[in-house]
């Protein structure tokens, strides 16, 4: 199973989002509403034996509620469109420390690039948007989700979600 763990995009950021991607005219593969997340950590294969230790670190973890502020957009690399927050709040970056410290201690290797929290909106796109309009997103839950083929493309589906708390 490929996983991840990350924070679902609130209903209301998401559509805010797609109407910003409307305005904007951005091109490319655009992600569904349903789709879009701020990835925390990318597991990528796991065996499905492994689920049960990671939702029982889900369950430990305790993830403060907080705001998240996107509040600029960039072009990565293949034209991906990245709606980013310059600053990570402090529940999310001890959140995270904890996180990684706990799929290591699970044997899971982490990405030691620093976390910057970003969604992606877009990829394959030809230009970079002009702007992103400051936006907050309440922290409110994360997720263990599992990345799945159907037809026409990718679905990411929660598989146990957690209120912060
Ligand atoms: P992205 O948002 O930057 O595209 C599901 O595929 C999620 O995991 C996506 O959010 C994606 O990041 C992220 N992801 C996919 N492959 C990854 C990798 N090799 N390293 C880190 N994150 C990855």
């Amino acid at each position: 199973m490929r996983l991840f763990f990350a924070l679902p995009c609130p209903p209301a950021v998401a559509a805010r989002v797609i109407a910003w991607r409307k305005e904007q005219g951005v091109d490319g593969r655009l992600i569904p509403a349903a789709n879009l997340h701020m990835t925390l950590a990318f597991l990528g294969e796991v065996p499905v034996e492994r689920l049960e230790t990671l939702t029982a670190l889900g369950d430990e973890l305790q993830l403060e509620p907080c705001t998240v502020v996107l509040d600029r957009v960039e072009r990565w690399h293949q034209g991906l469109i990245s709606v980013i927050a310059s600053e990570t709040p402090v529940p999310l970056a001890s959140f995270i420390k904890e996180l990684n410290q706990g799929l290591m201690g699970l044997g899971f290797s982490i990405d030691r690039r620093p976390f910057v929290p970003h969604m992606t909106a877009a990829r394959k796109s030809r230009q970079r948007p002009l702007d992103f309009p400051s936006l907050e997103w309440p922290v409110e839950r994360f997720a263990l989700f599992v990345s799945e083929n159907i037809e026409g493309g990718v679905q990411y589906r929660a598989l146990k979600e957690w209120l912060a708390r």
